[in-house]
């Protein structure tokens, strides 16, 4: 035919990459992705049993854009990995320019098809998961500022193959005034042929706050969904997030984050059963966490979207009138950060929920550090994160500025954002805390705090050593009083904390034939090794043990068999009578 040129290929990939061909088979060529859904599915059917093998290199694409063959590089989201020594002298300094401009393997995406095909990792009862009949259309929207060419690319035709025309309306690129010269006019041939991608630029850079905002105000779809431009959209992944949304449309959903490796580009599968929700600290950063038993008791399958306290920001659908009601991201904000707690907070006080669907898989090549250029001398994450500590936070922010060193900074006027959480009467933080995320610990209603000061070596305290470097076990040192490393909260779920690292007993013994170390590992609030009682001064493990200080010198500690009358068993630690920190 003249318009659709045919392709024979090995096999047929997927089902929706089926459902791509459709229009192109000669017995049904008038039967395309306007007809409905039911029709479609006839031809579909139709083509099954013709085994049809084919694939559409659609009018509208280029033609070099279209070459996922099997076996070559990267295909089934595996990895590709080049030994850098083996490179000549040029192509050694395109790696290396490569790692430096994007901060993953550029050398390596640019060796991968544009269109390459993944495994479907899909749970198998995803599959089977009945979808609203209405599901509502959408804009995708992904702003970029000097994303190279090949991750940009295979973000957009991840989701122009693998959504279902009818519900995709349009993809927006916003260009946060990027200065590489393929993303000029070579970025514009590139799309030239894609009729549902436009591409909007900023005047000047506005970082990915506004930008977003500037691609979420010209948007035409029911609901919104934006992305990063280093994404791949893995097969089904749309539906699940418009789900939620058809039901009830004051939720945000969020797709399960699959990890694209920064240096192979494999895309690393996460089982339906690992999935994390997400957090935060005192820090206001972000953080995963494993999904509350009790959130996974309320749900009745292993499909059912996962309710979440907070999301990493990048991959998310929102309806987009609710989305507009809520006041959309505060402008005020710059570059990057802050905008993601600042929308959590604002959907689940404002009425609304955020959901994580389990079904709905989508890639994001996570990166150790920022490639692109940001503002000199002035600290924009920590203006964003007060800007919405001021706006959500109500009390507790203090716990955040503490960690500032009550050091604000200017961060401008929120009178503005203050009136729409006015305007739409949303709850209280302590509600959200109360109801969202119990599982926060929050200082002020810890146990016990301060130093923990050995009764037998009375100038002797718990140190924590540099907290970084995760689990080193702790020792006796000599107290400072200066907080830091000897600073320890009890929580109300019997964790002994500093900061987001808790005590862990993780069981063993020592060579002495006693119990082992203690170390300080991340808390989990799961309980177990991370679970003390305080009694008597002596602190008691949830294995039965007590922690001890050794006899010999005044550094080693390890947990030993609890006996009341040893007073390297007993320590001193201040309780909680009030409401200070
Ligand atoms: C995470 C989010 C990101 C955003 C950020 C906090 C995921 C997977 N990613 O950081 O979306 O919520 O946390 O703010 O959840 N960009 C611009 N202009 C700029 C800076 C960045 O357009 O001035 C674009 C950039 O090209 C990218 C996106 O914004 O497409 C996010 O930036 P990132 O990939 O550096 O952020 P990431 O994934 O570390
Ligand atoms: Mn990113």
């Amino acid at each position: 035919k003249n318009d659709m040129q045919v392709n024979v290929i090995d096999k047929i990939v997927s089902p929706s990459f089926v459902d791509r061909i459709i229009g192109a088979l000669p017995f049904k060529s008038n039967v395309d992705h306007d007809h409905p859904p039911e029709e479609r599915a006839k031809a579909l059917e139709q083509a099954r049993q013709m085994n049809a093998q084919v694939q559409v290199v659609a009018p509208d694409m280029k033609k070099e854009h279209n070459d996922p063959k099997i076996g070559s590089p990267g295909e089934m989201g595996n990895a590709v990995r080049i030994d850098k020594d083996k490179l000549s002298k040029e192509e050694r300094q395109k790696y290396d320019d490569g790692w430096k401009n994007n901060a993953f393997n550029q050398y390596v995406s640019d060796m991968i098809s544009l269109r390459r095909n993944l495994a479907d990792v899909r749970d198998p009862e995803c599959k089977k998961v009945e979808f609203h009949p209405n599901l509502p259309d959408t804009s995708v929207i992904i702003i970029f500022h000097n994303e190279a060419r090949s991750t940009l690319l295979r973000t957009v035709y991840s989701v122009l193959d693998r959504s279902p025309t009818h519900l995709l309306k349009e993809i927006i690129l916003v260009d946060d005034f990027s200065d590489k010269e393929h993303l000029k006019k070579m970025l514009e041939d590139d799309i030239q042929l894609l009729t549902k991608v436009r591409l909007l630029r900023t005047s000047k850079r506005e970082g990915l706050i506004r930008a977003r905002l500037k691609g979420a105000v010209d948007a035409k779809g029911k609901v919104l969904i934006f992305l990063d431009s280093h994404c791949e959209c893995a097969e089904g992944w749309l539906e699940p997030l418009l789900d939620p949304i058809a039901r009830n449309n004051k939720v945000a959903v969020v797709p399960l984050i699959e990890i694209i490796d920064d240096s192979t580009f494999q895309v690393i599968g996460t089982p339906i059963q690992n999935i994390q929700v997400g957090g935060f600290d005192w820090n206001l950063i972000f953080n995963w966490h494993v999904t509350p038993e009790k959130e996974m008791k309320r749900r009745q399958k292993k499909t059912d979207p996962i309710r979440s306290p907070t999301m990493a920001g990048g991959l998310f659908a929102i309806d987009r009138d609710w989305f507009d009601q809520l006041g959309m991201y505060d402008p005020g904000m710059d570059i990057w950060g802050g905008e993601n707690l600042e929308l959590s907070f604002k959907v689940w006080q404002c009425g609304g929920e955020l959901l994580c669907a389990p079904c709905s898989h989508v890639g994001h090549v996570f990166r150790k550090r920022s490639p692109y250029e940001w503002p000199k001398n002035v600290n924009v994450v920590k203006k964003n994160t007060v800007r919405l500590a001021e706006v959500w936070l109500d009390d507790y922010k203090k716990y955040y500025y503490e960690r500032i060193g009550n050091d604000l900074g200017d961060f401008g006027d929120v009178s503005d954002r203050l009136k729409i959480r006015d305007r739409l009467q949303c709850k209280s933080f302590k509600w959200y805390l109360d109801n969202v995320y119990p599982e926060q610990f929050i200082p002020g209603e810890s146990l016990y705090f301060g130093e923990i000061r050995s009764r037998a070596k009375t100038n002797i305290c718990v140190d924590s050593q540099e907290i970084e470097d995760g689990d080193k076990p702790i020792i006796g040192y000599p107290c400072h009083g200066q907080a830091g490393n000897q600073f320890f909260l009890m929580s109300k779920t019997f964790e002994i904390r500093r900061e987001e690292k808790c005590l862990d007993y993780p069981g063993g013994h020592s060579e002495l034939g006693k119990p082992g170390k203690i170390v300080s590992f991340t808390c989990h609030s799961m309980q177990g090794n991370q679970m003390w009682t305080y009694e008597n001064d002596m602190f008691r493990h949830a294995s039965g043990f007590c922690m001890e200080l050794s006899s010999k010198n005044d550094k080693d500690m390890y947990m030993s068999i609890c006996e009341p009358t040893n007073n390297n068993q007993k320590w001193f630690w201040k309780k909680r009578i009030n409401n200070s920190t």
